[in-house]
C-alpha cells in the first residue's frame, strides 16, 4: 500500500528551468492520486545535496525516484549510485541544440550494476516516467492497479473514437 501521508514518489530535477516540462510528470502522478515530493537538485551544482537526498530517500518512505535533467545529465545516475530504490531517468532538451540526445545518452548509458530506467526525451518521457512509477507502485497496491487498468482502457477508447471518426 502507498502511504497516505508520506510521498511514495520523488520528482527531482536538475534546474528550475526543467520545471515547465516536468509539470506534466507531476500532473500525471496527480491524476493517479499521487502527490510527489518535488526537488531541484543538481548532480553538478549541488552534489552534496544529491548524495544526501539519495541516501535518505528510502528511509523517508520514497519508493520510486524520478530524476530529470538536460545536457550532460548525470542526476539520475548519481542518485542511482547512492540508493537501492528504482530510479527513472528523464532526459530533457536544453538550449544546446542537441535536442536532448546529450541527456538521453548520459542518462541511459549507465555502467553494469547501476541501472537507470530511461524514458523518452522531453515531455513524452516526463509523462511516461509518472506512469512507470505508478506501474511499479501498483505491484503492491491493488487500487493503483485498478486505476492503471482504467487509464489503459480510456486511452484505447480515445484512439478508437478517433479511428471511428475517420470511417
Ligand atoms: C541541467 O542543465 C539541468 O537539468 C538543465 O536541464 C540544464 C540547464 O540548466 P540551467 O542552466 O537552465 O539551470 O543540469
Amino acid at each position: 500500500m502507498v502511504s497516505e501521508n508520506k510521498p511514495a514518489v520523488a520528482v527531482v530535477m536538475g534546474s528550475d528551468s526543467d520545471m515547465e516540462v516536468m509539470k506534466s510528470c507531476i500532473k500525471q502522478l496527480g491524476d493517479f492520486g499521487i502527490e510527489p515530493t518535488v526537488r531541484i537538485i543538481s548532480a553538478h551544482r549541488t552534489p552534496e545535496t544529491a548524495d544526501e537526498f539519495a541516501e535518505s530517500a528510502a528511509g523517508s518512505g520514497i519508493k520510486v525516484i524520478i530524476a530529470a535533467a538536460g545536457m550532460a545529465a548525470h542526476l539520475a545516475g548519481a542518485l542511482a549510485a547512492k540508493t537501492t530504490l528504482p530510479v527513472i531517468g528523464v532526459p530533457l532538451i536544453s538550449s544546446t541544440g542537441l535536442e536532448g540526445i546529450d541527456a538521453f545518452l548520459s542518462t541511459a548509458q549507465m555502467p553494469p550494476g547501476v541501472p537507470v530506467a530511461t524514458v523518452a526525451i522531453g515531455k513524452a518521457g516526463a509523462k511516461n516516467a509518472a506512469i512507470l512509477a505508478v506501474q511499479i507502485l501498483a505491484l503492491s497496491d491493488e487500487k493503483l492497479a485498478e486505476k492503471l487498468a482504467d487509464f489503459k482502457k480510456t486511452q484505447a477508447k480515445k484512439v478508437n473514437e478517433k479511428d471511428a471518426a475517420l470511417q
